[in-house]
């Protein structure tokens, strides 16, 4: 019996609604419920548990895909038991996902948090799977200070944290537009690929989805982990995440974006998360709605990268 054995507790609800053997499944879900250093809204705790119900009410056919999520399996393993310490909880959530991912290669692991910290060791997970992973992180924020209320570990220190461990050129930020000026500044002197809502509006979403493969071009990207902060979308898309920002993505900018950088570049996606779903603050179920179409969206492009799924 593994450490993932160990340490994950089948959920009362499995995303999709249909238990699948690992094996047999395109995707594998991971519940994350990680919620000790939220800043200003906590409650992302309760994210899996969310998106699960919110996915269980909602179509699984993808247009951008044309075919039906139904049609593949999803392997909804539940929720990582954590420690309530921070530092051990992180350790253990890599240790179950890289177990997780070594005994099934070749499937989509879907972390679902949780806040924006679990990113640290999901994508540390991926890196040791495969070390031409690079992270393409969709967020309003930087999350790039050295510190936050004296935690080195903070949801607001997630990308300073990676940078530091795997370099500039792994990452690159897609509706970026809160941060302090000393993130900006570190962003541009490390040379961080980011592109503001601002940068969308000019460029057109083809201008980016140009900007994004030559990011991955430039630094030999052949897997990609994509994160999905819930706080890159608009608020009038997701109000219900830990910190809300305005002026943010509308859902088909985002998955257009995705969608034409990886499929035309041919870049397979090993890993994903979509966190920050925070639904005490949430409005009609909205953001979890939001998250579980999101969920849905990534699958349906693994199934279209991988033709062996066809
Ligand atoms: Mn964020």
């Amino acid at each position: 019996m593994g450490i993932a054995d160990l340490y994950l507790s089948r959920a009362s609800m499995v995303f999709g609604g249909v238990e699948v053997p690992p094996s047999k499944a395109v995707a594998i879900i991971v519940g994350i419920p990680y919620d000790f250093t939220s800043s200003y809204r906590p409650g992302s705790r309760f994210g899996p548990q969310a998106i699960r119900a919110a996915a269980a009410n909602i179509e699984f056919y993808s247009l951008r895909a044309s075919r039906d999520v139904d049609d593949y399996g999803i392997s909804d393993l539940g929720d990582i038991m954590l420690p309530i310490n921070p530092r051990d909880a992180l350790r253990r959530i890599e240790e179950v996902v890289y177990e997780t991912m070594a005994s099934h290669k070749d499937k989509l692991l879907l972390s679902l948090g949780g806040e924006h910290t679990i990113t640290i060791a999901t994508y540390a997970a991926s890196k040791r799977i495969n070390n031409s992973t690079c992270l393409l992180v969709f967020d309003a924020h930087f999350d790039l200070r050295d510190q936050y209320m004296e935690d080195p570990y903070s949801h607001a220190c997630v990308l300073r944290r990676i940078i530091e461990k795997y370099g500039p050129g792994n990452v690159m930020v897609i509706g970026v537009r809160a941060f302090s000026r000393e993130e900006l500044e570190y962003a541009r002197r490390k040379g961080v690929e980011y592109v503001t809502p601002i940068d969308i509006r000019l460029l057109g979403v083809r201008g980016v989805i140009n900007k994004v493969h030559r990011w991955l071009d430039k630094n030999n990207c052949n897997n990609l982990y994509v994160s999905i902060d819930m706080d890159v979308f608009d608020p009038a898309y997701a109000p219900g995440v830990g910190n809300p920002e305005p002026e943010g993505l509308a859902p088909w900018q985002l998955y257009d974006i995705l969608y034409k950088a990886v499929l035309e570049s041919g870049t397979d996606i090993l890993a994903a998360d979509i966190v920050e779903v925070s639904p005490p603050h949430d409005c009609n179920g909205i953001t979890s709605i939001l998250a579980a179409k999101t969920a849905v969206e990534l699958i349906a492009l693994k199934t279209a990268i991988t033709g062996k799924w066809q």
